[in-house]
């Protein structure tokens, strides 16, 4: 047996807080989204209005080991949605289809409740609940947006195609066909004007 000496074990780049979901590492990317990024996504813009449009409804941490766009490689994200509702209808992520349409992506819950609201190209819609150790795989040609309808943040990871890319602007020009609305204290799905 010839001894190896030249192979270290290394410390791993990223690291994960099991109890919270948080990343850390190199290069760590965050962003917020703030309640006034968030216009026309809700339905009832009035009460939109009279929240305060800094607040912020949610924020991603990402780790981009690659350029966007560059095919071949992952991305992983932790997103912390707030608990919420603009009038009856719970926070929620903007959503998106993916610019490569074809590309796949896998979610999981990891703190909190809601629903991972899935809508394929002829704009019919399913959910999934999410919870801590909730996994879900969206298919690709499928939009997919999260929904917090718990009283605390909702939590969960994302992994994705370095290519995949974000195509908001169907949701923002046509919205999902679903909304999802507290009625007497539990969540229903209602259909969407947009
Ligand atoms: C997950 C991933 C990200 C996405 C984020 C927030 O972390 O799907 O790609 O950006 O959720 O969702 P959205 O982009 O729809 O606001
Ligand atoms: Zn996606």
């Amino acid at each position: 047996m010839n001894k190896l000496k030249n192979i270290q074990i290394t410390n791993p780049i990223y690291n994960v807080d099991y109890l919270n979901g948080n990343i850390k590492g190199k290069s760590i990317i965050k962003s917020i989204k703030r309640l006034k990024d968030l216009a026309g996504i809700f339905e009832d813009n009035n009460a939109f209005l009279k929240l305060k449009q800094e607040e912020i409804i949610y924020s991603v941490q990402a780790i981009l080991p690659v350029d966007e766009g560059v095919e071949g490689g992952l991305f992983y994200g932790k997103t912390i949605l707030e608990p919420g509702k603009v009038g009856n209808e719970y926070f929620m992520t903007k959503g998106h289809f993916h610019k490569k349409a074809d590309r796949a992506e896998f979610y999981w819950g990891i703190l909190g409740e809601g629903v991972l609201l899935l809508m394929d190209e002829e704009r019919n819609c399913w959910a999934e609940k999410m919870f801590p150790g909730s996994l879900h795989y969206i298919n690709a040609f499928i939009a997919h947006r999260t929904i917090n309808t718990g009283d605390v943040q909702l939590s969960f990871g994302a992994c994705w195609p370095s290519d995949a890319g974000h195509n908001y602007q169907e949701i923002i020009d046509n919205g999902f066909s679903a909304r999802l609305i507290e009625v007497n204290g539990k969540p229903e799905f209602v259909s969407s004007q947009k």
